[in-house]
């Protein structure tokens, strides 16, 4: 048995039982290793700031071990919110220039909503933040302490829960849109293809990329797609980040499943959240049901008896699926039926779970798209499995969350704790020592087999 940490092999001849142990153990080494200060970086290099969804998905890795620390994640990230509710999707750390583009490049500070430093960026990310926030509260023994974080951050959970519905809500059932497919927070996706390229560039962004620093440049976007991102930056940024300016530009404007579905959960979350605190939950529940409704009616495409990401510049669904398309089964919204389809979408050889490899593949094989080592291109990822896991448990599909909470497990045992992995070999590509990729082995190493059935 081995385990890589840190780089290096370390060469282990053990049971079981020890074996979790040593692997809990080695992850939280990599959120210490990460720790700077009141919050965690993704890694060490590649990204050292605060990032959205990450720190959602750290607090969870942390609230069985350490809660004081899960809260202060939440809470961390909860101050670089705008007064207009946004929670940015990154809160950058002062000083720190590893990363691009900075804080220089956002100069934030034209919008007035946005904090005073001007240490954030203008866009936001998946809305999982009080999901986070309820399974911190569930995981502390300490209800009285567990009861006066929920009461401390719930302003600011709502907060940003009305910036959706109040800001990016076109329709009026909630179903939510994003301006930049870096706030899908599945960057690189295939979907993202037909509308980065169409945007009509007036002229060339000029830029020096520091991410294929760290990470070769073949896992990472294309010069020809990171110049749309930048560019669809500052044209966001000529308009001070002004939410009506940026959608009356009509650049890219998507409701994407997996976005619409986390945030579902996390109008369900807060919905529990209000009850726990003695307040009316009406508003979330009213804005769950409505947006559940929102899914089914729009993202539901009964020809092809799949989801799909809405176009709205289009007017089109985005005909291309990815694994994104199976979010619906971890909100548990869709019918058992559909349910049944995905699981054998999800184990098919061809498809998601390559024979003798590590399933989730981001992006099918059968794809013309599918590349196995692009970030959100093919490879596997912790927090996509970690979705995928509770989706096949909420549906019964035991046997199938069982092997993939397995297989998870063996991929990061054996290849370290990375940013994603090569789901034929199980290599590990992007970032090295990845936050979330520890988190969520702390939560499926303390969960099995079944986690989630009670949220
Ligand atoms: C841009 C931090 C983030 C994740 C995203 C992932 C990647 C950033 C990048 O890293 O995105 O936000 O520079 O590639 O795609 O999901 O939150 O880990």
């Amino acid at each position: 048995m081995t385990l890589h940490v840190n780089g290096s092999m370390v060469i282990f001849f053990i049971m079981p039982e020890q074996q979790n142990t040593d692997l809990r153990e080695a992850a939280l080494g990599i959120l210490r290793e990460n720790d700077i200060g009141r919050a965690t970086k993704p890694s060490p290099n590649q990204y050292p700031h605060l990032w959205n969804w990450d720190t959602a998905f750290i607090a969870i890795g942390y609230s069985h071990s350490n809660p004081e620390r899960a809260e202060l994640e939440i809470e961390a990230l909860l101050d670089s919110q705008w007064d207009n509710g946004m929670v940015p999707h990154i809160l950058f750390t002062p000083g720190e220039t590893r990363y691009f583009p900075g804080p220089d490049v956002w100069q934030v500070t034209r919008n007035p909503f946005a904090p005073r430093n001007g240490l954030t960026s203008g866009i936001t990310q998946p809305p999982i933040l009080a999901v986070a926030a309820l399974k911190v509260f569930k995981n502390n023994p300490d209800k009285k302490q567990a009861l006066a974080f929920l009461r401390k951050c719930f302003p600011g959970l709502k907060r940003f829960i009305d910036f959706f519905l109040k800001e990016r809500n076109p329709d009026g059932t909630g179903l939510t849109y994003i301006v930049h497919s870096w706030e899908s927070g599945l960057d690189n996706s295939p979907r993202w293809d037909p509308l980065i390229q169409s945007i009509q560039m007036e002229y060339q962004p000029e830029f020096n990329r520091l991410d294929t620093v760290y990470v070769p440049a073949s896992q990472r976007p294309s010069n020809n797609d990171y110049s749309r991102y930048i560019y669809l930056l500052e044209q966001y940024r000529d308009v001070d980040y002004d939410q009506k300016a940026i959608f009356g530009k009509g650049l890219f404007l998507v409701q994407p499943v997996l976005f619409n579905c986390l945030f579902y959960w996390s109008l369900r979350s807060m919905e529990t959240i209000a009850h726990l605190l003695g307040e009316s939950s009406d508003y979330f529940r009213n804005a769950a049901n409505n947006l559940q409704q929102a899914i089914q009616e729009k993202l539901w495409n009964r020809e092809l008896q799949a989801y799909f990401d809405w176009n709205i510049i289009t007017g089109q669904p985005l005909l291309t699926e990815t694994v994104s398309s199976f979010a619906p089964l971890f909100t548990g919204i869709c019918t058992e039926e559909t349910a049944f389809n995905m699981a054998r979408r999800i184990t098919n050889p061809k498809g998601y779970w390559p024979v003798g490899g590590y399933a989730v593949c981001s992006t099918p094989i059968w794809s013309p798209s599918f590349d196995p080592e692009n970030y959100w291109r093919g490879p596997v990822w912790i927090n996509i499995n970690w979705l995928i896991i509770r989706g096949l448990q909420q549906y019964g599909f035991f046997d199938q969350a069982e092997e993939l909470t397995r297989l998870t497990l063996e991929l990061v045992t054996q290849n370290g704790f990375r940013e994603h992995y090569h789901p034929q070999t199980g290599v590990g590509g992007g970032a090295q020592r990845f936050s979330w990729t520890a988190a969520l082995v702390l939560d499926l190493l303390h969960d099995r087999p079944i986690s989630h059935l009670t949220d």
